[in-house]
């Protein structure tokens, strides 16, 4: 078993629910479990200015399946929330799984980067991250804990705790 990291992002049709589904879909799938998640934040958009602002969580999976498997489980969770693949880089979006780390591995193939690779840039990334895992270091050596502290905050606001 190994952790990994997913970020979950929503900014349409009623995000804070979108992300709570979300949740419960990841709970479901074979062979994993949920073993933190971070409380729900609002942040503004990365990206285009003209789109709603974002609720985005961090949650920590503790699995047996491969990264390419666990790949294939949230996108299929993304697309029975109805999630539309548009050529619209930082666009909106009903719901955005994204496999942050996966144990220490690097991964640089087609389907799939990991750490992902905005991971180090954004606030509603690392905050989230920081607060279910203060002591995590990336397969680089660096430390959350640094990240996090030299992240401007962007306005990044708890919404509410789940846990
Ligand atoms: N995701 C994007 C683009 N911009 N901005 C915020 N605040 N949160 C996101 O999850 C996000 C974004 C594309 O994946
Ligand atoms: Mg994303
Ligand atoms: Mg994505």
């Amino acid at each position: 078993m190994v952790k990994a990291y997913i970020g979950l992002g929503s900014n349409l049709e009623n995000p804070k629910l979108q992300i709570i589904n979300a949740i419960k879909a990841i709970k479901e799938i074979e062979n994993t479990v949920m073993s933190s998640i971070s409380s729900l934040y609002y942040s503004r958009p990365m990206g285009p200015q003209d789109q709603p602002d974002y609720m985005n969580a961090v949650a920590e999976l503790t699995t047996s399946l491969s990264p390419l498997t666990l790949l294939d489980e949230l996108q299929k969770i993304e697309n029975q929330a109805g999630r539309v693949r548009k050529d619209n880089r930082w666009g909106p979006r009903i719901l955005d799984l994204d496999i942050l780390l996966f144990d220490n591995h690097v991964i640089d193939s087609e389907r799939l980067t990991v750490p992902h690779y905005g991971l180090k840039d954004r606030e509603f990334v690392l905050l989230p991250l920081h607060e279910i895992a203060p002591r995590l270091c990336l397969p680089d050596g660096e430390s959350i804990e640094k990240l996090s502290q030299n992240i401007p905050a962007n306005g990044l606001k708890i919404h509410s705790q789940l846990s």
